[in-house]
């Protein structure tokens, strides 16, 4: 990888100082720190570019226009579909699952099921609920091992001749589990299921490519991957957004509106109705194009490399716990410190210019699962060091000795 303190140059929020204390941000797993040739980009679309997309002849409009579609084709390429008819643009994972819930839903019929897991955010468990008062549907959980797994051999069982689609995240937020798509993805197809997978932990941190995954569905965030706030994508195979009813009514949507009926625009345009973010979106194109300058096997690597680093010291420190060791793990770490309160933890960290995640990270029923109300996460990304990791094992011994 690039020297780490050039790099760390791009991210002038780094030099900021927490409490008296240099900024350690390891809550990276919330939102990624954006380097400076986005905001940039946002700047000079704001000072010298902004006009609406779609929506004029004028030479501002076409190229705001030219940009959105840039992106949607540099977003296309990244995690390789095959058509920028499969790239929606919208405000986020969460709106992106949302999507799929209440279009893709729609042609679920009652008795049918889905398939979820225990590790899921809210947000891949809730739009499923919602759909469940629409349609008498059936959800399934897939159980985890002890080490914060998925267990394959139930999920393998879970499945009936009514299971129509599965929607597992590729990452976990809190345990770090990185899931098994490919083979999940096999198993579910054999049974006619289509599978919908949530990366918004996975895009920033290992190549992605939606076809080698199997996945029909592919949602993700651009805050979460150095890009600005405010967009996500949803990829879509084409068959299926085809096949789905629009999700939202609005401008730019349509093909022709009259009171007696409707018509939709064409694939990706009729899931996004109304203005885009389209500044956030041509700017989401920079992030692009930095997270490629690095190489995101590159960051892959250097995370990985910071998350045994920090496991192995973490793991000497008494009475601190980690929850989640499975094999296949993301730089996602959970823990506690004895009995101490995961939110106490966090304030003491940020006395000493750590910032870390506390709380159930919107995963109430896995820490119902992992019997705890709360933990606190440290999660990397790919300007974090070796020496911050060794502040946060310095600044948790202190807090374990304070606390305990
Ligand atoms: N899915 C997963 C696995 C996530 O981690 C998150 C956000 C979302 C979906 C929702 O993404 P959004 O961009 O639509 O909000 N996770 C976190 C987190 O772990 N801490 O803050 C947000």
């Amino acid at each position: 990888m690039k020297d780490i303190d050039v790099l760390r140059k791009d991210f002038p929020i780094l030099e900021r100082k927490i409490n008296g204390k240099p900024l350690i941000y390891f809550d990276n797993g919330a939102s990624t720190q954006t380097p400076r040739c986005v905001v940039d980009e946002i700047e000079r679309i704001y000072y010298t570019g902004k006009a609406n997309v779609h929506r004029g002849v004028h030479t501002l409009s076409q190229e705001a226009t030219a940009a959105m579609e840039a992106t949607r084709e540099k977003v296309r390429a990244y995690i390789g579909a095959d058509s920028t008819e499969e790239i929606i643009f919208t405000r986020g994972t969460t709106e992106s699952i949302n999507l799929v819930a209440s279009s893709y839903g729609q042609l679920l019929a009652d008795g049918d099921e889905i398939i979820i897991t225990t590790l899921e955010h809210h947000s891949n468990i809730v739009p499923w609920q919602l759909l469940q008062q629409k349609k008498n549907i059936t959800i399934k959980v897939v159980p985890l091992d002890a080490n914060g797994a998925l267990d394959l051999e139930s999920y393998r069982n879970m499945f009936t001749d009514r299971t129509r689609l599965v929607s597992v995240a590729q990452v976990s937020n809190v345990l770090g589990t990185v899931n098994p798509i490919a083979e999940m993805a096999t198993i579910a197809h054999r049974h006619g299921a289509i599978v919908c997978v949530d990366g918004a932990q996975a895009i920033a941190h290992m190549k992605v490519d939606v076809k080698a995954l199997g996945a029909d569905f592919y949602a993700f965030s651009s805050h979460k991957m150095y890009g600005p706030t405010g967009v996500g994508v949803l990829y879509g195979r084409k068959e299926l957004l085809n096949a789905m009813p629009p999700y939202q009514g609005g401008g730019e949507m349509i093909g022709h509106v009259s009171f007696g009926s409707t018509t939709w625009a064409d694939l990706p345009y009729k899931f996004e109705a109304g203005t885009p973010d389209y500044v956030g979106i041509a700017a989401l194109s920079k992030a692009l194009d930095y997270l490629q300058s690095i190489g995101v096997e590159n960051i892959a690597a250097h995370e990985h490399r910071l998350l045994r680093y920090a496991t192995t010291q973490m793991s000497e420190i008494p009475g601190l716990r980690i929850f989640g060791t499975a094999p296949e793990k993301s730089a996602v770490i959970s823990f506690l410190i004895g009995n101490a309160h995961h939110y106490d933890t966090g304030v003491l960290l940020d006395q000493l210019g750590i910032a870390v995640r506390t709380g159930h990270h919107c995963a109430q029923p896995l820490m119902d699962y992992l019997g705890v109300e709360g933990t606190v996460r440290a999660s990397f990304a790919l300007y974090n060091t070796e020496e911050e990791v060794d502040a946060f094992i310095v600044a948790l011994r202190r807090v374990a000795s304070m606390l305990s």
